[in-house]
């Protein structure tokens, strides 16, 4: 069947399996295996080499992979896609991949805690130059851009304040000095934003989150070009990281993706009404969430986003202590990190994801100490509303 035509939750429930080529079995069966045998010795140095196509060892490839591969790809718009263990399997690997000793990479100031941290202190011990600017304004890019630069890395919505970039913008500076365009999409997913459509080269996820769907796993997810796809494969997952993701992960993944659409549009619609009663709560100081009119970068949010997300930033009055204070006293909202499941988190950025900046370099990269970050859940909304207030009616006495 050439599912190629179909809408998007079509694709994200069929692309890339044909229950007929596996007895009929409607869901991919996992492939729980390492390794994959040849009928000869010859068939073997032949996968080796390259001159003959199959699976043969699973750290290079496996169907269950394969079928999640093909359909990440799909959604995302992309030729081929590559699955990891983690989401930091999934950069690494690819940033591997692409830069040597001597090459420079220029990223936004705003990146997911580790991700910042293998910038400022992982890849510099082997001479990578690495240059953090501000992409809010494309300017900087192109002030700061050589033929030097291998790569431009980019988060939007960014981790965890929801700054935007101007994809389309960026990718235009980069490739004029052929600079690869890498993008982590795992705030928005393809539901929301499309990167390669806007001129990105390689899309990166943390598959843990949305695309998962159900906290039960941590993966990653790559897409790109066939030739790009095959190298990252070969070279950083292969070789350099082996960062590897399970078959049981990959089925899984499968199924979460299923109801990638539904589940999306649920946690943005809920966080709309979330956003928009936190920002009249007395109690808030401020909220950055891009469907909100007071939002620093509306146009662009709505130029470039189909919805506007589940994630809500936001600061109440008292700065650190009184956000910290209003997230302990939430009895429904689930204090934990990551993001993008069925029930609702909140947590300090400053103390949790982005504890690898200093305090100094939070200030400098727009991540302010009294940060909250609430992913907003597929509970129901006034329930999640009603928790809220009654943390933030408590916060108004606490503050006053
Ligand atoms: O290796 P992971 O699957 O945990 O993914 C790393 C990662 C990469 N990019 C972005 C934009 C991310 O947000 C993450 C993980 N973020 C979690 C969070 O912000 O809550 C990690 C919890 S410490």
């Amino acid at each position: 069947m050439d599912s190629t035509k179909f809408d998007f939750s079509t694709r994200a429930i069929h692309h890339g399996y044909e229950p007929g080529n596996e007895q009929g079995s409607l869901n991919p069966p996992i492939y729980l295996t390492s390794t994959f045998a040849f009928d000869t010795a010859e068939e073997g140095g032949e996968m080796f080499t390259g001159e003959r196509e199959g699976h043969f060892y699973s750290r290079i490839s496996n169907p269950t992979l394969d079928h999640l591969e093909q359909r990440i790809a799909s959604l995302e718009g992309a030729e081929a896609g590559l699955c990891a263990a983690s989401g930091m399997g999934a950069i690494t690997s690819t940033l591997w991949s692409f830069l040597s000793a001597g090459d420079e990479i220029i990223a936004d100031k705003t990146l997911y805690g580790c991700t910042f941290a293998f910038m400022a202190h992982g890849l510099p011990r082997f001479g990578v130059k690495v240059t953090l600017v501000d992409f809010t304004d494309a300017d900087n890019l192109a002030a700061a851009i050589s033929d030097q630069t291998k790569v431009v890395y980019f988060e939007t919505p960014a981790n965890p304040n929801n700054r935007l970039v101007d994809i389309a913008a960026v990718s235009e500076i980069a490739h004029s000095v052929g600079a690869k365009v890498i993008v982590d999409n795992t705030y928005a997913t393809p539901v929301i934003t499309r990167p390669i459509a806007h001129g990105a080269d390689i899309v990166v996820h943390s598959a843990t989150k949305f695309l998962s769907g159900h906290g039960d796993v941590i993966a990653g997810l790559i897409v790109g070009s066939k030739e790009d796809m095959t190298h990252v494969r070969l070279v950083g997952l292969k070789d350099m990281t082996g960062a590897v993701m399970s078959p049981l992960t990959a089925m899984l993944l499968l199924r979460g993706i299923k109801t990638l659409e539904l589940r999306v549009a649920r946690h943005c619609e809920s966080a709309g009404k979330v956003a928009a009663f936190l920002e009249a709560h007395p109690a808030v100081k401020s909220v950055s969430y891009p469907g909100l009119a007071s939002f620093a970068q509306a146009d662009l949010a709505r130029r470039q986003m189909a919805m506007f997300g589940g994630m809500i930033p936001f600061e109440v009055v008292g700065g650190k202590a009184g956000g910290i204070a209003m997230m302990n006293r939430l009895n429904l909202i689930t204090r934990a990190v990551s993001l993008g499941d069925a029930e609702s988190l909140i947590q300090h950025p400053a103390s949790m994801t982005h504890a690898t900046y200093t305090r100094e370099e939070r200030e400098k990269h727009g991540i302010a100490e009294g940060l909250v970050r609430l992913s907003v859940g597929l509970e129901g909304v006034q329930d999640l509303i009603d928790d809220l207030q009654t943390a933030l009616n408590a916060h108004n006495q606490f503050a006053a």
